[in-house]
């Protein structure tokens, strides 16, 4: 067939854009239609995100993708797919009913604001949830890690719910967005998986967990797999965005799971990756989850993927560690360049000090030099402390590079599959050189870089192959990403310790 265009809504926490993808003769060809930042905004007391100011970014982006999209002399777009960070929600209220007595679709109003995971309101409520429901239940449940900002500890301290009018939602951000272009309440199932609430086996709300945590039932929308048809977008706003009434494709709407689609692994054995952004998800692509005890108590998770796939994965803090402390010195007056500040950290003595980029201390925003200067172990040195931006660089990389060495390894035994050859690293820290060989010769493996626009990539690519413009069967999809792009090589280094 002749070319087909698509555009990729991708929200990360620090950023969004919206791509036009182009496949043609096997090859996808990403660019760009619109940027734009994202932030968290203190509102009502509480961390959240600003979903006006992004879903007019989206409309803008969808219009210019359009453009774009003609401009080489295509029709327009053949579909729109969604994806954005996880665990977080918006609560929406029932469609209103029109002058003919039917619920207008799309018409139905947010309910205040959508708090982001980062915020403080879930500090102690995991540990008061386990006392309902044990925390090995829950991971035997669910095989999801216990981590402060699940959906389900948000709404457990959730203070909403009681007020909600019948027929309203409770629709993750990619879903609200999706509802917004198509007027469909539906939950997409790779994000559904991170909320601690979806059954590991079988893709059903628990039940169980959902009555501990007072969710009822009905507030959840019905789930759709990615590769599902969500709808069109609704006449008036197609017309006001001049696109046409374009069908709006489920994908793997978490972030990472459209990232890791994107890994360009080849062959077969496990494949290793590290979804490198605001966090870094390092960990296993398997077939069936590892709900083992050991599994939950190294605090890994088993995150619904693309195809069925499973991400038996832990959350490390990442590039947010870097961004959050340049936040800082640029708040204190200094410019700070992200390239400048790498280039001085490959250049200072390395092995000094070590931090645990694990470590939830490190979630919240806010002075993130100060509390990783603080956090620092001195190596060498006892008296010691992190005293330059270049110097605290280095710590947090050398961390990194350690704890995803260490995280591997686990995630390895804990599948019970060797230590694969090679380490995928995708996303936007994949752009980071010094991290890359810090991480090559931690592991002793070759470090494979690209594609950085991932998660852009593997939703372009998942709507692609639901049109048919890739072959459905498995690997096709992976060998048009590498098809698609370049990668950096780090080779395997020889372990320093
Ligand atoms: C990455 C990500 C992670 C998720 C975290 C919070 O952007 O989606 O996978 O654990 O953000 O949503």
């Amino acid at each position: 067939g002749g070319p087909v265009a698509v555009a990729a809504v991708d929200l990360g926490a620090t950023s969004g854009r919206v791509m036009l993808g182009v496949l043609e003769q096997g090859r996808i060809e990403l660019l760009p239609a619109h940027r734009f930042e994202n932030r968290l905004a203190e509102r009502d007391g509480h961390l959240c995100w600003d979903v006006d100011a992004l879903w007019a970014e989206i409309r803008q982006g969808l219009t210019e993708a359009h453009r774009l999209a003609r401009g080489r002399g295509l029709a327009g777009l053949s579909s729109i797919g969604i994806d954005s960070w996880a665990v977080d929600y918006a609560l929406l209220g029932p469609d209103e009913v029109g002058p003919d007595g039917t619920p207008v679709p799309g018409s139905g109003a947010r309910i205040g604001e959508v708090i982001a995971y980062r915020d403080s309101r879930t500090e102690t409520v995991a540990d008061e949830f386990a006392r309902r429901v044990s925390r090995q239940r829950q991971f035997a449940l669910t095989g999801i890690a216990q981590q402060s900002f699940n959906t389900l500890y948000q709404l457990a301290a959730e203070h909403r719910l009681a007020e909600l009018p019948p027929g309203s939602s409770l629709l993750m951000v990619p879903d609200l967005l999706g509802y917004l272009l198509t007027g469909q309440r539906r939950t997409e199932l790779t994000n559904a998986s991170t909320t601690g609430m979806l059954a590991a086996q079988g893709h059903e709300w628990s039940a169980e967990l959902l009555e501990a945590a007072g969710v009822e039932r009905e507030l959840l929308a019905p789930l759709i797999a990615p590769g599902e048809q969500l709808g069109t977008v609704l006449a008036p706003l197609a017309a006001q965005l001049g696109i046409g009434e374009v069908p709006v494709h489920a994908v793997g709407s978490h972030d990472t799971a459209s990232a890791v689609l994107a890994v360009p692994s080849e062959g077969s054995g496990s494949t290793a990756y590290i979804s490198s952004g605001t966090w870094s998800l390092i960990g296993l692509e398997l077939e069936a989850p590892v709900l083992t005890e050991e599994a939950r108590e190294a605090g890994f998770t088993n995150e619904g993927g693309v195809d069925s796939t499973v991400r038996l994965l832990k959350n490390v803090a990442g590039m947010w560690l870097v961004s959050e402390s340049i936040r800082q010195w640029e708040e204190e007056g200094a410019r700070v360049e992200l390239a400048d500040l790498l280039e001085a950290a490959a250049a200072v003595p390395g092995d000094r000090f070590r931090i645990d980029p694990t470590d939830p201390a490190f979630l919240a925003p806010g002075r993130m030099a100060d509390r990783v200067t603080a956090a620092a172990r001195p190596l060498t040195d006892e008296d010691e402390f992190p005293r330059t931006p270049a110097q605290l660089v280095r710590c947090i990389l050398e961390s990194l590079a350690e704890t995803y060495r260490d995280e591997l390894h686990a995630a390895c035994r804990l599948a019970g599959v060797p230590l694969p050859s090679r380490l995928h690293v995708v996303g936007g820290g994949s752009r980071n050189a010094l991290l890359n060989r810090l991480t090559a010769e931690a592991l002793g493996i070759e470090v494979v870089a690209g594609p950085m626009e991932a998660t852009a990539l593997g939703n372009v690519a998942l709507q692609a192959r639901t049109l048919g413009a890739i072959p459905a069967e498995p690997g096709a999809l992976r060998k048009v990403v590498r098809e698609s792009v370049e990668l950096g090589v780090f080779a395997a280094g020889v372990p320093a310790r």
